[in-house]
């Protein structure tokens, strides 16, 4: 490696590792690591999987590209001799944003997990020229800029194919960018990458997000649109979802022909898996090439329908798309037909209006088409799975009862252990061996250690490196000051009303307030958050507006911030949350029970010896079952509570506001002097008028066991024995939320592949 590093720096800049500049030495290293992944042989087999996802969160690749390919240790070697540390050149490296957050990271996961385990399966994406946008403080509020990542070197490598995307006025060349996907000492899948040629990343001014939409056409795929978009922002999805799909379909089909393959038995030789509703025109469109090649309209129907699996990420009516008839007549008028029909057959068969594709608004329910013309549904933990049945797609379920099916998320061990936490995972390999590293349910031989003083010593002083690590690193980033020695207490997440960030910010509100009355906690206690909001989504900036102005207040009362902080990590993304999360020893998992799909960071949090602070949600009920309740700490209102209260249009906010002197005092707090002295009034009354007024995703319901349980967790920490067992046994128990366990689960129930 040394000897090909030092031919890249004298070919392309004169330099040698002696005298080359870290930025240099950094494009060197992703020119060497982008060739060895290249080589890799790709993983085949007589049938592949297509993730299809409008989001790949990949974040950073340097590194973790480096363990995958078994080249980590000996880069990290030559370097030292140099005078570099590996660490300090991967921060050189532009984060690709391209996804919002839980699902498009999960898809960045899976394609760790399908190379790994050997499978032939490749992503289909976009490649937007900027990411999610990045976050910036002023005044105690959000700002957006833009996020650009592609540089003259990077991990992007241009293809020679190219299709032809027909709108209903414009025509679209796209373009094809594969990132390789080198596999976990495996071999290799792909990233196909979407682009349109004509994109001109100038037309966005330094310092905003906006553009002139009018440009569209040309710039199809300027931006990753954050959840919860306007009007105009949804437009241009359909144009980007169109886009990805119609290329991405033209490319299966190539491929297939390519392999001689009979396309009449396509499902035999591919299956395509749809990420949330995003990709679904991919069904639609599948169906209209199929025809153009000879296929009869039923015929295309039925092979689609045996080749087309649906993952359903959400259960928020709010987030389901539904695409009025009308707007896709003004994109995609080629599709009409074919939606039409797949709605006809419905109707035919079926009498509950419930189920059709097009409502009586003309509006097309895409979750709808692909329960229909997909063979699977599946759910992403075990509590989602069964309110998909039980529930919000009931009537599906009773139609369908074999296509339903759960696959309880994970997340790849090599970033989020071996990468993050190199200390940690390095100890536990002291401990028990190697063998986790391929099959991660190994990690249950820590369990034997339980007792072993000296075990639970040794994590509780890794824990410690870790804090002093991230420590560091927000005194570079924020010039913040935190101290290594408090309770270091996270929630980090995209804001979101039904994650309860607000809930956390009202306890934060009842400690400062409790230790102005003279009661100083044992411990120092640093709470931590970290969240964007959608620009559009007004409550969640002024969620926002509320926690940094707690900051505020508190880093200037030299009374409280002693012992108690709130601070925000600005612009929360993939690499700060690498760093964040094996510093913390709380996770805050506290969405209002049957809300949270599945999450994926309470997963990240246990694994790197943090305990769990959650309502019984998505996978915190498993994360329970496997630890037991005494190595978690569960509160709050249970699923079936909430479901039913939401039925009966129970629940009534103001009613506790009124009634709960201690809920009205930090409601209150909200608009209070100290906080009107540093922030906006008309951001803080907006949500102080949410939180008594409307408050749907049930605050104030669950504020006070929360403020309970939460003063026990910190009493419990004290017990320092008992806290390092229960730590442990949360990593012990980690294994079952490892990504290759989810993509076996897939692969043996959906996929088939070899
Ligand atoms: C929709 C319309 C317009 C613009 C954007 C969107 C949009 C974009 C992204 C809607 C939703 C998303 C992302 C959803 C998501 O991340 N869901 C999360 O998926 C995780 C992986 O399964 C789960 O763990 C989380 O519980 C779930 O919230």
């Amino acid at each position: 490696m040394e000897e090909k590093l030092e031919a890249l720096l004298a070919g392309r800049f004169q330099k040698n590792l002696d005298n080359c500049t870290k930025e240099e030495l950094f494009e060197a290293l992703l020119l060497f690591t982008r060739e060895a992944a290249e080589k890799l042989p790709a993983n085949t087999g007589r049938k592949k999987l297509y993730y299809i996802s409008a989001e790949f969160l990949i974040g950073k690749l340097l590194s973790n590209n480096l363990i995958n390919l078994g080249l980590y240790e000996e880069a990290e070697k030559i370097l030292k001799k140099h005078g570099y540390e590996l660490c300090e050149i991967e921060e050189l490296e532009a984060e690709p944003s391209l996804g919002n957050g839980g699902l498009g990271r999960l898809a960045a996961c899976f394609l760790d997990s399908i190379a790994t385990l050997g499978l032939p399966g490749d992503g289909i994406g976009l490649n937007y020229h900027f990411g999610l946008f990045q976050q910036k403080f002023q005044n105690h509020k959000q700002k957006e800029v833009k996020n650009p990542w592609i540089t003259k070197e990077s991990w992007l490598m241009k293809q020679p194919d190219s299709f032809l995307v027909q709108f209903k006025d414009f025509a679209a060349e796209a373009v094809l960018y594969d990132i390789a996907v080198p596999g976990y000492e495996s071999g290799c899948g792909r990233l196909h990458l979407f682009d349109v040629k004509t994109v001109d990343e100038r037309i966005v001014p330094e310092d905003s997000i906006d553009f002139d939409k009018e440009a569209i056409r040309k710039n199809l795929t300027l931006f990753l649109y954050p959840d919860d978009s306007d009007d105009a922002g949804r437009k241009l999805r359909i144009y980007q979802q169109y886009f990805m799909v119609s290329s991405g379909a033209q490319l299966i089909l190539k491929e297939c022909e390519q392999q001689g393959y009979d396309l009449r038995k396509l499902h035999e030789h591919v299956v395509i898996q749809i990420n949330d509703t995003h990709p679904s025109m991919v069904i639609p469109e599948l169906i209209r090439l199929l025809q153009e090649k000879g296929f009869s309209m039923d015929e295309a129907i039925d092979t689609v329908s045996k080749t087309c699996a649906y993952t359903n990420h959400t259960i928020l009516a709010e987030a389901l798309e539904k695409w009025p008839l009308e707007y896709l007549e003004e994109v995609v008028p080629q599709l009409i037909p074919v939606i039409k029909e797949l709605d006809k057959k419905v109707r035919k068969k079926y009498a509950d209006e419930s189920v059709y594709i097009i409502d009586e608004n003309e509006r097309v329910h895409m979750a709808h088409m692909d329960i229909h013309y997909g063979f699977s549904v599946n759910g992403v933990a075990a509590l989602h799975t069964e309110i998909l049945k039980k529930s919000e797609l009931k009537n599906f379920y009773d139609i369908y009862p074999e296509k339903f099916n759960n696959k309880t998320n994970g997340i790849t061990f090599r970033r989020w252990f071996l990468h993050c936490n190199r200390q940690l995972s390095k100890y536990v390999e002291d401990l028990i061996g190697n063998g986790f590293k391929k099959n991660a349910e190994e990690l249950e031989k820590l369990l034997v250690y339980k007792d072993d003083e000296k075990v639970l010593q040794r994590l509780a002083e890794i824990k410690l490196e870790k804090k002093l690590e991230f420590k560091k690193f927000m005194e570079e980033t924020q010039g913040i000051e935190i101290n290594e020695n408090s309770i270091i207490d996270v929630q980090v997440k995209r804001l979101h009303e039904y994650k309860r960030q607000q809930m956390n910010a009202l306890y934060a509100i009842y400690k400062y307030l409790d230790i102005k009355a003279g009661n100083k906690p044992k411990r120092p206690i640093t709470m931590i958050f970290g969240a964007k909001a959608a620009p559009a989504y007004v409550i969640a900036k002024d969620i926002i507006h509320l926690i940094l102005c707690l900051q505020e207040l508190i880093e200037n009362d030299p009374e409280v911030c002693p012992y108690f902080r709130v601070l925000m990590i600005e612009n929360y993304n993939v690499s700060k949350a690498a760093k964040v999360i094996p510093a913390a020893d709380i996770s805050e998992q506290i969405s209002l029970a049957s809300k949270e799909a599945s999450g994926t960071g309470n997963m990240k949090f246990m694994l790197n010896g943090a305990l769990t602070l959650g309502t019984e949600d998505g996978a915190n009920v498993e994360i329970r079952d496997l630890v037991g309740e005494e190595n978690i700490y569960i509160f709050g209102k249970k699923p079936q509570e909430v479901l039913d209260l939401y039925a009966e249009s129970a629940y009534c906010a103001k009613d506790i506001y009124k009634k709960d002197s201690l809920i009205q005092k930090l409601v209150d707090f909200i608009t209070g002097k100290e906080l009107l002295a540093i922030g906006e009034k008309e951001s803080l009354s907006r949500l102080h008028k949410e939180l008594i007024g409307k408050d749907w995703f049930m605050t104030l319901l669950d504020t006070r066991e929360y403020i309970r349980i939460k003063e026990q967790v910190y009493a419990d920490y004290e017990n320092q024995k008992e806290w390092n067992q229960k730590v442990l046994i949360n990593i012990a128990k980690a294994g079952f939320f490892s990504s290759d366990r989810t993509i076996a689960q897939y692969n043996e129930g959906i996929w088939h592949l070899k």
